[in-house]
C-alpha cells in the first residue's frame, strides 16, 4: 500500500520513519521547504534515549505527490486539516483513504466535507514523540493506534481493518474497532488534561502527577470532559476515564506534550480544538465549563505572548 504522510511534525516524522524502516512504500508531504530538504538529504532520525535509527521516506513539498497514494495519514495540526485536505484533493485517486488520528474534535468531519463519508477513517494514537530537529524526533512512547467506524463516516470496516493490518505490518501497532467515537472522545479528554497543563507549567507529561496541587484540576477536567462526552452521545464512566488519563500520563511520562512543544516554539496551539471544543459543547447545552474555558483563555494568552515576544514568549 502506497502511504502518504501529510505533515512533518513530531507525529508525521515518527510515522513516516517507522513505516519506511519496515519496508513500507511511504512519502511525506510538507509545506516547509527546509524540513523537506533535511528529510531528502539525511532521512528522518528517530531516537528513544537508548538508540537512534535513520530511515529514508520520500519527501516533497509538491501536493502532486499525493497522486499515487492509497492511504493518506493526516498528521498536521487540527487547524490545518481543511487546508491540506483541499490542497491534495485535486490530485488524489478516487479510492484513496484518508486516515486521521489527530488531536481534537471534528477532524473526521473536516475531511468528510472534502472527500465524502466513504473514504475517511477516524482514530486516535497514543504514540508520543517530541520534535528535536527538522527531521529528527525523540520517540517517548510506542503507544497503540486505533482506527474505527465513526458516526460521520460510512467507510466499510473491512477497509479500516485492511489499513490497520498494513500499518501493524509496517511497525505501527494498530487495531481496528467498530465504533471509534468513544475512544476519540476519551483521547480528547486525555489531551484536555495533559496538553494545557504541561504547556502552562513547562513540564513533561509525567511530572503532572508529581504536582499535588493540580490533582483537583485534573479531576475537574475529567468531570467536565465526561459531561461533554455525554452531550456528544458518548457515555463514559468517570472512574474509567480517570484511569485512562492517569495511564496516559504514566505511559507518556517522558514526552513533551504537543502543546508544550508548540508553546516553546512560539507557535499556534490546538487549544481551541481540544479544551475550546469541550467548553463549546458544554456551553451550547447551557452547562458551565469553568476549567476548559479558563485553560483555553490562558493558552491563548500564552500564544499572544509568544507572538509578541518571539519563541516561547
Ligand atoms: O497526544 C499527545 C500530545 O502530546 O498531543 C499525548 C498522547 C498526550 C502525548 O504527549
Amino acid at each position: 500500500m502506497r502511504i502518504l504522510v501529510v505533515g512533518a511534525g513530531a507525529l508525521g516524522i515518527l510515522f513516516a520513519g517507522i513505516i519506511s524502516r519496515h519496508g513500507g512504500d511511504v512519502a511525506v508531504l510538507t509545506r516547509r521547504r527546509e524540513a523537506a530538504e533535511a528529510i531528502r538529504q539525511d532521512g528522518v532520525i528517530v531516537e528513544d534515549g537508548v538508540s537512534a535509527w535513520r530511515a529514508r521516506p520520500e519527501c516533497s513539498t509538491d501536493p502532486r505527490i499525493a497522486s499515487d497514494a492509497e492511504a493518506c495519514l493526516i498528521c498536521v495540526k487540527s487547524y490545518d486539516t481543511e487546508f491540506v485536505g483541499r490542497m491534495i484533493s485535486p490530485h488524489v485517486r478516487n479510492d484513496c483513504l484518508f486516515v486521521t488520528v489527530q488531536n481534537g474534535l471534528n477532524n473526521v468531519e473536516r475531511l468528510t466535507g472534502i472527500f465524502g463519508r466513504e473514504r475517511v477513517i477516524g482514530g486516535y494514537t497514543m504514540q508520543a514523540s517530541t520534535l528535536t530537529g527538522l527531521n529528527r524526533v525523540f520517540h517517548a512512547y510506542d503507544g497503540e493506534t486505533v482506527l474505527g467506524g465513526h458516526p460521520s463516516t460510512s467507510t466499510g470496516i473491512y477497509r479500516i481493518r485492511a489499513v490497520a493490518e498494513e500499518l501493524s505490518r509496517l511497525g505501527l501497532k494498530t487495531t481496528a474497532i467498530e465504533d471509534i467515537y468513544p475512544e476519540v472522545v476519551t483521547k480528547l479528554i486525555i489531551n484536555s488534561v495533559i496538553n494545557p497543563l504541561t504547556a502552562l507549567l513547562g513540564v513533561r507529561n509525567g511530572e503532572l502527577l508529581e504536582i499535588e496541587v493540580i490533582a483537583e484540576v485534573i479531576d475537574g477536567l475529567v468531570r467536565e470532559g465526561v459531561e461533554a462526552g455525554s452531550l456528544l452521545g458518548v457515555k463514559l464512566s468517570l472512574e474509567e476515564t480517570r484511569r485512562r488519563v492517569h495511564e496516559a500520563i504514566v505511559a507518556t511520562a517522558n514526552n513533551k506534550s504537543s502543546m508544550l512543544q508548540d508553546v516553546e516554539r512560539g507557535r499556534r496551539t490546538e487549544i481551541e480544538f481540544i479544551n475550546g471544543s469541550l467548553a463549546r459543547v458544554l456551553k451550547d447545552a447551557g452547562r458551565p465549563a469553568p476549567l476548559n474555558t479558563l485553560l483555553t483563555r490562558l493558552i491563548l494568552a500564552v500564544e499572544w505572548r509568544g507572538a509578541k515576544h518571539g519563541r516561547g514568549g
